[in-house]
This record gives structure tokens, C-alpha cells and sequence, in this order.
């Protein structure tokens, strides 16, 4: 079972050039499901088959030729490998032959076939005639070298030799990578009796399995894969490049419609905004800056303004250029998807394009910067993109951002990001094996450490009597990084002795407290004061009012003796030097020896020679200092 490829044929060509008819000659099923067109006898929407041959499961989408239904034929081309293209012998080259040229070539399709259907209408001649025009209308296209298969569904001619071409091409389609994060555009949402709800579409990216939890997106509802089909078998799991039905648990089928995305849960964002490059078709008439369109991606669609970001007024026909699309609802889309825009009205496919920033900002009108952004994006390279984004990121990158932004699997952020930190372009915080860290460029992480330096340096210089600045403060004047670039640049300035932190407080390595002559002097009569007092202090507006500076730096002076702990405050406004606290303890403990350890307070008052009024505050503190205990009226000496 494991090694059948998958492979999903997308048919394309005019109205009644018998698409669904060589769909059915070549698979058994009839795609056209819908009674409207069994009585119209024509496509309406899309329609699905299979087919097996030599180990190739081929998924047909087969789409609707009818110009008034291009914007089904969009919903069922976005995910295929290879374009069946229909052209009839009778009618040649017709205008939807055209339009669905143009989309496959805009969305990027790269290989297919062209069946030249209804041969038994014409005569040899007219079909070397046709052949030839397709050769011309294929030139300097994917499709040039292409196989020209004439069939006619009538007579049976020209099926297998179109069978064995298919197996060419199929074989020629590269292998999808099931690997990548889970995208499923839901082309189909019904209720099923017995099922519940049932969602289809072509798996274009990873694998589905039974019992997993899947997110839909734009609305972000989360469900459960409750059972999968392919082709109307049973399966456990569905890989990347299949045609799949989903049963879903937990959700109603109101809640689905095409167009929306189901996806791997909790690493995408919609988004109904982006950067991306636009080309528009030769023949067309010029798009004004802020025209509107339809936009059609993958099975979605919407209506999207555009703003030039490489020119002031008009993109003539023919022209590429960046572009920033504001589409009128949130969509899923990711770097590299394809989209088609199509003019309002009358509506008509003029161009199309491709995703280069799925989450970008608002951008400057004439904004030098975002051309140069999106011609690194518009590149592809991996590290090129990692670095564009981190460095146009001051802030830094978590690995969650990075997958949202790029949609990269876990193993491809982290290679990257290794890769980049290795060439000293970006700094990895956190541990880089994990799904757990931050990027930041060099030259950003270099400005931060600036900016702390400064902040610091700056702190310093307003209050020359603070020892440092607390972190958090800090922090906030730093900018407000993020907290892990915070602690990583703090550590790095840190480990080159530019600063040193001690409890809170950061300061500027080797820095002095620089008191003035009179601040000095002020220092020293405080202490002095305190040191002679013994346990019978004086208040300290006493002391300041003796003082040689005014009173608002004794306060910060006073701090500074409190945290050099040569003084010792025991309660507000009763501060005592550290000698008289020591002293205190060794009358204490020859009090506890000579007498025990109960100690009544007029015992203490008598000890110590204080007042009431310094001898409860007193007890307290030798209470939290677990000296005393607290008994009832007494004291315990511990
Ligand atoms: N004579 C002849 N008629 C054909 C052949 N293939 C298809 N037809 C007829 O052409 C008509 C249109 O065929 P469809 O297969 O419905 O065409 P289609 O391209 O799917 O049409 P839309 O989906 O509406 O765009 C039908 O009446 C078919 O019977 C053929 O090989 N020979
Ligand atoms: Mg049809």
C-alpha cells in the first residue's frame, strides 16, 4: 500500500472539449456528479475519479470549462502535479483553452499532456493542423515538448497510448514531501447520514492519519479525524499528493465550507495581509495602485486591494512587481503559495502570483528597505530568508514565530538557525535543539547590549548615590526586550565584567559610590553619631540637622551606611550602629547564662538601659532575628 504514488491530474481546456468524457474513458467514472449537469450536459463544479495503473494511484480533478464557473475550475487546480490538457479537434484553440493555459502557467504547474479530444470529427489533416497550433500555443511554456495525444472517446482510439504517456509524466513527478506540516484545502463540505461531517480535498502538504486533532483555518475551530477515505476506499492515513475525505468529530458541517484549510493545530496564523510577487498577463489593461480584485488560493477565494511596493502609479500588462495585498478576510497562506487574481467585472483571470511574507507590516509608502526584504524572500534561500527575518525582527524570533512565518518543519528551523548562528550572523538563545528558543541577529543582540550599557551607564549618572539600578527598571529602559534576550544579554555583559549584579540591583563593573568631600564627611558624622549612642540612639532628624549636606542626600546617605550594614535599622526611624547590635547579643547570651533563659522586659529594659519606647521595637527585632522568643509577657533567650 506504502509504495503507490500519489498523483493528482488536474484536467483544463474549454467548454464541451471533452474533458469529463475522456475522464471517464480513461478511469470508468463518470466526474460529473451533480444532477444540474447531467441534464445540462455540461461541468459545473469540479468533479473526482481514479485510476490505478503500474503502481501510480492517479486522484483526476476533473474542472468546468464554462466561463462562468473559472472560479470552480481555481478551487480544483491549486493542488496538482500534472495538467491534462484539453484542446478538441474541431474547435482548435478556443478562449477558456487560453485562461486555463494562463492559470496553470501562473500557478506554477510544471508538467502535463495534451489530449486533443473528438479526433474522429476531423479529418488527418485538420488534426496536423490543430497539432501544429498547439505546438505554437505551447512554446516557451512547461508545456513545450509535451506530449500531443489524439484520442477520441467515440471510436476508443488513443486512450492507452494517453494512459502510457500519463505514466511517463507520473513517474517524472517528483515524490511530495510528507514531512512538511499538514495543509488540506477543503474543496468539498457535506454532511454525510451515519458519517456526521465529511470534508474533501487534495492533501498538498504532510500526512493525515486517523484519530488525530487538525485545526481549520481561517475560523481556527479544532476537530478530530474521526475516519479517511480515498477514493472511496477506507483508509488509516492519508499522505501528502492524495485525494481525501476527512470524517471530522467535534465540529458541524455548517462550520466548513471550501476554501478553508485544515491544518496541522496550533502553528499557523491567517492572515489578511501579505507581501508577495505579482505578474500581470500580456494583453491586459494596467492596474492601478489600490485596484481591487479577486484573489483565488488553493480552494479559497476573496476580494484583495493592491498596493505597489516597487512603483508609484500603475503596473502596465505584462509587468511584475512587489506587491502588498489586504484581502477582505483572513486566509491561510504560507511563503511560496500561488494565487490567481482575477479582474471584478467583468471578471476575467489577469494575472497572478506568488506569497512572499504571509504576516508582513504595514509598509511606508517609497519604503527602500521592503524591496530589498522581499527580492531576499523572493530568492528562496533558507538561511537568506531566516536572516532577512530575523534581522528585520528587533525583537527576535521565538521558534513558534518562525514556523508560523515560514512554515518550516522543525528540523529545517533548526538546521537553519544553527547554520546562521555557526557563521556568526545570529545569535541562538535558549538551546537550539529544542523547540524552545529565540533568534536575533548579531547586529541587533550588539545593540541591545548598547542600549543596557547606556541605560545603565545613564542610571548612574542621575543617582550617583544608588549603588544600581533594579533589573526590572532596567529593563523597561532598556526597551522592553524580550525577557529571555533580556537575561542572555545581561549574562553576556555579565561574563565580560561590564557589569555586576548583585541581589537586584545591576551597576557598572568597578563602580565607586564617589561621594563628595562634604558627602564623605557627613558619612563619617552619621556613623560616629550612631557609634557612641550606643543602644540609646538619637532620631535620625537629630543627627541631620548636625549634618554638613542637606537632607536629601543624608537620606541616600544613610541608605548607603544601611547597606554597607554598618548601621542596622530595627524599626522605622530607629536605626542602631552594628557594634551596639553585637554588643547587645553578648549581654544576651551572658545574661542566658548566668540568670536562664526567661527574660521579662523590665529584665531587658534594665539590661540594655533603653526606654520602653526603644525596648519593644528592640525585642521585636531580636525576635525576627530568632535571638528571642516571645512567651506570653516574657522573652525566651534562644
Ligand atoms: N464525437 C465525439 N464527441 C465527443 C468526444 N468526447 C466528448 N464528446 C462529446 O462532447 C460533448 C462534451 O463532452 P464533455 O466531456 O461533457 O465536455 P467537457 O469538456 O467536460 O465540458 P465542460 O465540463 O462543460 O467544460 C459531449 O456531448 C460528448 O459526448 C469524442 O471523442 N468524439
Ligand atoms: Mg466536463
Amino acid at each position: 500500500m506504502d509504495d503507490i504514488k500519489h498523483v493528482i491530474i488536474g484536467t483544463a481546456g474549454h467548454i464541451d472539449h471533452g474533458k469529463s468524457s475522456l475522464v471517464e474513458a480513461l478511469t470508468g467514472t463518470n466526474p460529473d456528479r451533480l444532477e444540474e449537469e447531467k441534464r445540462r450536459g455540461i461541468t459545473i463544479d469540479l468533479g473526482f475519479a481514479f485510476l490505478n495503473l503500474d503502481g501510480i494511484r492517479f486522484g483526476f480533478v476533473d474542472v468546468p470549462g464554462h466561463e462562468k464557473f473559472v472560479r470552480n475550475m481555481l478551487a480544483g487546480v491549486g493542488g496538482i502535479d500534472l495538467v491534462l490538457f484539453v484542446v478538441a479537434a474541431d474547435e482548435s484553440i478556443k478562449p477558456q483553452t487560453r485562461e486555463h493555459f494562463d492559470i496553470c502557467r501562473l500557478l506554477g504547474v510544471s508538467r502535463g499532456i495534451v489530449a486533443v479530444t473528438k479526433s474522429d470529427k476531423v479529418s488527418a489533416d485538420v488534426l496536423d493542423t490543430v497539432r501544429l497550433e498547439i505546438e505554437d500555443f505551447v512554446r516557451n511554456s512547461f508545456l513545450e515538448g509535451a506530449p500531443i495525444v489524439p484520442v477520441s472517446v467515440l471510436r476508443g482510439t488513443g486512450i492507452e497510448v494517453l494512459k502510457q504517456e500519463l505514466l511517463r509524466s507520473a513517474n517524472a513527478v517528483p515524490l511530495r514531501d510528507e514531512t512538511q506540516h499538514l495543509r488540506l484545502p477543503i474543496d468539498r463540505a457535506f454532511a454525510m447520514k451515519g458519517f456526521g461531517t465529511v470534508v474533501t480535498g487534495t492533501l498538498v502538504a504532510g500526512v493525515l492519519n486517523v484519530g488525530q486533532e487538525i485545526q481549520l483555518y481561517p475560523t481556527r475551530k479544532r476537530a478530530r479525524v474521526r475516519g479517511l477515505h480515498s477514493g472511496g476506499k477506507q483508509i488509516e492515513r492519508a499522505v501528502a499528493g492524495q485525494r481525501t475525505a476527512a470524517n471530522l468529530a467535534g465540529i458541524d458541517s455548517s462550520e466548513m465550507k471550501r476554501g478553508m484549510v485544515l491544518a496541522t493545530p496550533g502553528i499557523y496564523e491567517p492572515s489578511s495581509r501579505i507581501d508577495a510577487i505579482v505578474t500581470l498577463l500580456p494583453s491586459i489593461r494596467a492596474l492601478k495602485n489600490r485596484a481591487r480584485v479577486h484573489m483565488h488560493q488553493g480552494t479559497a477565494e476573496a476580494v484583495a486591494e493592491l498596493a505597489f511596493l516597487d512603483r508609484n502609479e500603475e503596473l502596465a500588462a505584462g509587468q511584475t512587481s512587489f506587491v502588498q495585498l489586504k484581502i477582505d478576510k483572513p486566509v491561510l497562506v504560507l511563503p511560496g503559495d500561488r494565487f490567481i487574481l482575477r479582474q471584478l467585472s467583468p471578471v476575467a483571470t489577469i494575472g497572478g502570483g506568488r506569497v512572499l511574507d504571509a504576516r508582513p507590516a504595514r509598509h511606508r509608502r517609497g519604503d527602500s528597505g521592503v524591496k530589498s526584504f522581499l527580492e531576499i524572500l523572493e530568492r528562496g534561500n533558507r538561511e537568506e530568508t531566516l536572516f532577512a527575518f530575523a534581522e528585520a525582527s528587533f525583537r527576535g524570533l521565538t521558534f513558534p514565530e518562525i514556523v508560523s512565518r515560514t512554515g518550516w518543519i522543525k528540523n529545517d528551523v533548526q538546521a537553519t538557525a544553527k547554520k546562521l548562528a555557526h557563521s556568526k550572523r545570529l545569535r541562538i538563545i535558549g538551546d537550539g535543539a529544542t523547540s524552545d528558543f529565540t533568534i536575533v541577529s548579531v547586529a541587533a543582540f550588539a545593540e541591545l547590549l548598547t542600549t543596557i550599557r547606556k541605560a545603565v551607564d545613564n542610571f548612574h549618572a542621575a543617582n550617583p548615590l544608588l549603588p544600581g539600578i533594579p533589573k526590572q527598571e532596567l529593563h523597561g529602559r532598556a526597551g522592553n526586550p524580550r525577557a529571555e534576550l533580556f537575561e542572555a544579554a545581561l549574562d553576556d555583559l555579565l561574563k565580560s565584567k561590564a557589569i555586576v549584579i548583585s541581589g537586584d540591583l545591576v551597576q557598572r563593573a568597578g563602580r565607586q559610590i564617589a561621594l563628595s568631600p562634604e558627602e564623605a564627611r557627613a558619612k563619617e558624622l552619621i556613623e560616629q553619631e550612631f557609634a557612641t549612642a550606643g543602644l540609646t540612639v538619637p532620631s535620625f532628624a537629630v543627627v541631620l540637622a548636625k549634618l554638613p549636606v542637606e537632607s536629601g542626600r543624608a537620606q541616600k546617605i544613610l541608605q548607603i551606611l544601611l547597606r554597607e550594614k554598618v548601621l542596622i535599622k530595627v524599626a522605622d526611624d530607629l536605626v542602631f550602629h552594628k557594634l551596639a547590635v553585637t554588643k547587645l547579643r553578648e549581654r544576651l547570651a551572658q545574661y542566658r547564662k548566668e540568670r536562664g533563659p526567661r527574660l521579662p522586659i523590665g529584665a531587658f529594659k534594665e539590661l540594655t538601659g533603653v526606654s520602653r519606647k526603644y525596648a519593644i521595637p528592640l525585642l521585636e527585632y531580636l525576635d525576627r532575628e530568632h535571638l528571642t522568643r516571645r512567651f506570653g509577657d516574657e522573652r525566651v533567650i534562644l
